[in-house]
């Protein structure tokens, strides 16, 4: 290990006061890693080495006072000094670039006032690795990570995972990507380096002096009334409502800026899309008409391109375009769009959540692309581009007879098969066997009174999509759903069953399944399964 890194590590230790036994433990992971995992078993240093804190910064944002926002600074402190880029303008995290098979720690410091923990969105990791919400640690408290990257590559995200204040804590700014490239994907020389761009999608309200508003959180009372939403009745009664059916903003913000345009050369690009929104869905799709070409969605690569009119983006969600401007002229702009659909909340609350300033299912537009410098480059997108994984449907445990998860709502809390979070809990049919895959199928059976889309997105597993069943009634939404590839998060719509089947391979342990609209999640929508040998 180069003293350069020991030194840096040594202070942060001191710095972090408080920091006892899981810090002492620290040394020891790679140890469980190993035996979970033959690949990881030589006890060797990590390849990559980063430091990362959450705190309290501000950014200007609007013109005048600036906005207090919430944000991840990284830096590293051992290896690949590009492992590291920051976002260009706004608050979030930096974009971290890792490689499949790479040994990564991650010295987390909590700078923030909140309790908070990092989870690592679609890679598949060692329980105590994965940001469970039970690993919280305290303000001034730091968490160290160490695993190996096992996933393929991929657009992956981060984000606290703070049990019942995710959702205040990511609207705040604590999100960045996470990219992982492989060989496979090196092979294909798709457009990388400035040609490959995270977009990652946020909506977000303005209340008093500049300052962000999030559910009762005020700061609403001198905004402009927008029917019986707008005004003084945001704290009240539309604060109830958002905690319940989630919140939605009044502006689309683009890697943390509003109205944002992004300058490209004519030539070919990889446009990385994150739904990082705390409960918005979008339709989206070039304003021009032209297709959108579709190359990878959460959990990696596609075996082809996908060509689609327009793709539906739940919260939590990824796709990976491939955007061609070679033939656009400097100056040609071209203009990304969220289509118009029905409104997905039905019943009585659900009328009520389509008022607001930009309702779910409003057309708008999201980002804009502003062609600035010509570029003879061309890229040829390879029509083959990944072997996937063999699904091994017809060896699952349980093929026929999917686990059933209900999403309910009783008491006005939203759950899981009637149940809500517990922490350290797990009921007996939560409860899958290492080795082996199952179907799930999640069952969104709308009551008269409360119909909403959920995003379920599972901890530990990449899954497939099997199919979804529904009313076939045609509402936008989901004739654009894409549920190809693999996939850590999936829509599940009003009166839709969706099945998925998804692997237990590698690490026995606790993880979280939960919905990822984060009012829902906070709210209690979210629940344990356990991996056992
Ligand atoms: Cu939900």
């Amino acid at each position: 290990m180069p003293q350069e890194h020991v030194t840096s590590r040594r202070e942060f230790l001191r710095r972090a006061t408080g920091a006892t036994a899981w810090l002492a433990g620290a040394g020891t992971l790679f140890d469980s890693v190993a035996t979970a995992s033959p690949a990881a078993s030589s006890k060797s240093a990590p390849d990559l080495v980063l430091a990362l804190t959450a705190s309290q910064s501000e950014t200007q944002i609007l013109p005048g006072k600036p906005t207090a926002v919430w944000r991840f600074a990284a830096r590293v402190l051992k290896g690949d000094g590009a492992s590291v880029k920051p976002s260009p303008g706004g608050y979030l995290g930096p974009t971290l670039h890792l490689k499949k098979g790479q040994r990564v720690r991650i010295e987390f410091d909590n700078q923030l006032p909140d309790p908070a923990i990092v989870h690592w969105h679609g890679l598949h990791l060692p329980e105590a690795m994965d940001g469970h919400p039970r690993y919280a640690v305290g303000p001034g408290k730091p968490y160290v990570y160490e695993f190996e990257v096992i996933n393929r590559a991929g657009s992956y995200w981060y984000h606290p995972h703070t049990h019942g204040i995710t959702g205040r804590q990511i609207y705040r700014g604590l999100a960045g990507m996470l990219l992982v490239s492989d060989e496979e994907e090196q092979g294909l020389r798709l457009p990388q380096g400035e040609s490959d761009l995270p977009i990652v999608l946020q909506d977000r309200t303005f209340g008093r002096d500049n300052q962000l508003a999030y559910i009762s959180e005020g700061g609403d009372g001198d905004r402009a009334g927008s029917g019986m939403m707008g005004g003084s009745m945001r704290g009240g009664m539309m604060g109830m409502m958002s905690e319940m059916m989630g919140f939605l903003g009044d502006e689309i913000f683009v890697n943390g800026r509003r109205n944002a345009v992004l300058p490209v050369a004519s030539r070919a690009y990889r446009l990385r899309l994150l739904n990082a929104s705390n409960s918005r869905i979008y339709r989206l799709a070039w304003g021009d008409g032209t297709p959108l070409t579709i190359i990878a969605t959460d959990g990696g690569l596609l075996e082809r391109p996908e060509r689609r009119a327009a793709v539906t983006l739940a919260p939590g969600e990824r796709i990976d375009l491939f955007a061609d401007f070679s033939d656009k002229p400097v100056g040609a702009t071209l203009v990304m769009r969220s289509l118009a659909f029905e409104n997905p909340m039905g019943g009585m609350m659900g009328g009520m959540m389509r008022q607001g300033k930009l309702p779910s299912g409003a057309a708008f537009d999201v980002f804009r692309i502003r062609v600035d410098h010509r570029d003879g480059r061309s890229a040829r997108l390879p029509e083959r581009l990944s072997a996937l994984p063999p699904s091994k449907e017809k060896e699952t445990l349980n093929f026929g007879s999917p686990r059933p998860f209900r999403l309910t709502m009783g008491m006005m809390r939203w759950g899981i098969n009637g149940r809500t979070f517990d922490m350290d809990g797990v009921a007996d049919d939560e409860i899958v066997k290492l080795g082996t895959s199952e179907v799930w199928e999640f069952a969104n059976d709308a009551s008269r009174m409360m119909a909403m889309p959920h995003s379920m997105h599972l901890h530990g597993a990449q899954f497939r999509v099997l199919g979804r069943t529904s009313s076939g009634r045609r509402t936008g939404l989901r004739e654009s759903i894409l549920d190809a590839g693999l996939k850590d998060t999936v829509l599940v719509l009003p009166g839709e069953r969706v099945k998925i089947l998804a692997p237990f391979s590698r690490y026995v342990g606790l993880f979280p399944y939960h919905c990822h609209m984060l009012e829902h999640g906070d709210a209690g929508m979210m629940r344990n399964y356990a991996v056992r040998a």
